[in-house]
């Protein structure tokens, strides 16, 4: 059995020394971080197939990575969060007793890291010495999580000197096992900050800072220390006139967070800055100064790659142009990558995702539709000057945007914090390939967390009211949809780049201008005040945007009462208030 390295912290030493003895490697890591060591490793996943070199004068230091078949998304059903009581997970949750979980898992991590080498990858999320920072220590026996987790977060020594001697940090535990979807679970115990993964090794379920500690185990820690982990891109915009704001925008997975973080001004909106803090996680703290300030704890982009191409997102493509891991991508015969939606017509002999050769005529996609690339995010043209700054950047606005075809306008204001959690706590989107499960199916997702936050969504609703309470200059709360079609199911809104219109207004707003008019829902732009020139928009798209139909609302009054009725008592006042000041305005009834 692989004798235990030098740990200088004794907490983490003893912890390792335990998981050994349970998952009895071969061997045992513990990650520096070095450039050193990513070459090490990155050797060893060549030389055992788990990562391919990519055209090295095309793409330095880029790879691709074919995951098993079976394991290409996050895997919701599979995935619990494991407080003492069912109700404290609530029923947004999967939920296993913590002793029931730890014996079934223990049973599957029991050897299973026989004839593999054991990682022990320390990392903080969030910038080194912020306030906000969490530290956590990531054991897996895979290299590529390790290669990952290097991108994705401060990975090594400054981590492992952030912590010093503190067992203050997520203990974090992955095993490939077999890879069995029967044998597959992601287990969250908030109460004693640990994470459980098993039989997986996508993305979300493995590489364990990202979606278990960053969004289910924080937002259970934010509720005990007062602030909000939430799935949401972090923006920073400058106006033509200086003004500088930062906005954050919640969106379910897979929905455009990276294109908007990452946008690009129109050609018709000279002398616009548009800076990308994060993409998909935003840590989120009262300031002393009565301002929601805001951090990324992420290093790195973990972002869907069909669809992204230079008109889509410029800076992603410029970003991932360099060591990147890509992974399900299609492989092109000069050693490049391809997807759905590239800029370039795809080479003939290209492998498909999982390496057969591609056959256009079959019907079947080249890339898997979840296919990502980690790229770390200094190599992104647009990122901010302040995106590591350790206090965060104060939020001017907050949008909430989901998919949806039909009902939902392009853009509408919430009138206060409390109207605005109540935007947040019913939205609803059609679902993406980023979770397994049918695509296109329309489900509540809460501020874009369902899959994500570690405790009962009644609780958490009471949690965003307290959070307002405390702040003197709470950021004003948007709801957005992009994705509004007509009756043929044509896009009304142009999106991308376009979609800084929108911003244009929500900013105007935060200033206390802009046109807006009182409807049953919301504060909606008044016709002309969102600037539509130079788009050619089908006719009366910009009515039909911003329409507000009370038979369509009418019928989501009762889709949202069912929904919070599961929660019983958790919903607190303030949400079913603001329900029920929806119901009498839409039927217009006292
Ligand atoms: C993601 C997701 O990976 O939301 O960001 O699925
Ligand atoms: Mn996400």
């Amino acid at each position: 059995m692989a004798t235990t390295p030098a740990i200088d912290n004794a907490h983490v030493r003893a912890w390792v020394a335990e998981v050994a003895s349970l998952c009895e490697p071969d061997a045992i890591v513990v990650c520096d971080g070095s450039e050193q060591e990513r070459d090490r490793l990155t050797a060893l996943a060549v030389a055992t197939g788990v990562l391919i070199p990519l055209n090295q004068e095309k793409l330095p230091g880029c790879y691709l990575h074919r995951s098993d078949p079976s394991d290409v998304a996050r895997t919701e059903h599979l995935t619990f969060v494991c407080p003492p009581t069912a109700d404290q997970a609530g029923p947004n949750n999967n939920w296993l007793a913590p002793d029931a979980a730890r014996e079934k898992l223990s049973a599957l991590y029991r050897g299973a890291m026989r004839g593999r080498t054991m990682y022990v990858v320390p990392f903080i999320m969030g910038p080194a010495n912020s306030p906000f920072s969490k530290v956590g220590v990531e054991i897996t026996d895979s290299v590529y999580v390790a290669l990952n987790m290097r991108i994705m977060t401060r990975m090594g020594a400054i981590a492992t000197r952030q912590l010093g001697d503190s067992n203050d940090f997520t203990r974090c535990l992955h095993s490939l096992g077999d890879l069995s979807p029967d044998r597959r679970f992601i287990c969250h115990f908030p109460d004693s900050n640990e994470i459980w993964s098993v039989g997986s090794g996508y993305g979300g379920n493995a590489l364990l800072g990202k979606k278990c500690l960053a969004l289910r185990i924080a937002s259970a820690l934010g509720r005990k220390e007062g602030w909000l982990a939430e799935h949401m891109l972090i923006l920073g915009i400058t106006r033509p006139d200086g003004h500088k704001f930062y906005i954050t925008g919640a969106f379910p997975s897979a929905c455009g967070k990276t294109n908007l973080a990452m946008l690009q001004p129109p050609a018709s909106m000279p002398g616009w800055k548009l800076e990308t803090i994060g993409d998909d996680i935003a840590w989120l703290r009262p300031g002393p100064d009565g301002r929601l300030y805001a951090v990324n704890p992420e290093a790195g982009f973990f972002g869907v790659a069909p669809g992204t191409n230079s008109k889509t997102n410029g800076n992603a493509m410029i970003s991932i142009a360099r060591d990147t891991i890509y992974t399900n991508v299609a492989l092109q015969p000069d050693g490049t990558v391809w997807w759905e939606g590239h800029d370039d017509e795809p080479q003939p002999g290209m492998l498909d995702w999982r390496g057969r050769p591609f056959d256009a005529a079959s019907g079947e996609k080249a890339a898997h539709p979840n296919s990502r690339f980690t790229a770390p995010a200094y190599q992104c043209p647009s990122i901010s000057v302040d995106w590591e700054k350790p206090e965060g950047v104060p939020i001017a606005a907050m949008l909430f945007g989901a998919r949806r075809q039909r009902r939902v306008p392009l853009v509408y204001e919430a009138e206060s914090w409390e109207h605005g959690t109540f935007l947040g706590a019913t939205l609803s989107s059609e679902t993406t390939a980023a979770a397994t499960g049918k695509v296109g199916v329309l489900r509540r997702d809460p501020m874009a967390m369902q899959p994500f936050c570690g405790y009962n969504f009644g609780d958490y609703f009471d949690h965003w009211l307290d959070i307002g309470k405390q702040l003197s200059h709470p950021p004003k709360i948007f709801r957005v949809n992009w994705f509004r079609t007509d009756s043929q199911g044509r896009f009304l809104w142009p999106g991308f780049g376009d979609n800084l219109r929108v911003l244009q207004w929500i900013l105007q707003r935060c200033e206390g201008k802009g046109e807006a008019r009182e409807t049953a829902i919301g504060l909606i732009p008044v016709e002309g005040s969102i600037d539509v020139s130079g788009l050619s928009l089908l006719p009366d798209a910009m009515k039909q945007l911003l329409a507000v139909d009370p038979a369509e609302w009418y019928e989501a009054i009762g889709l949202q009462s069912e929904y919070f009725e599961k929660f019983g008592d958790h919903i607190p006042g303030g949400i079913w208030h603001q329900h029920a000041n929806l119901v009498r305005r839409v039927t217009g009834l006292a």
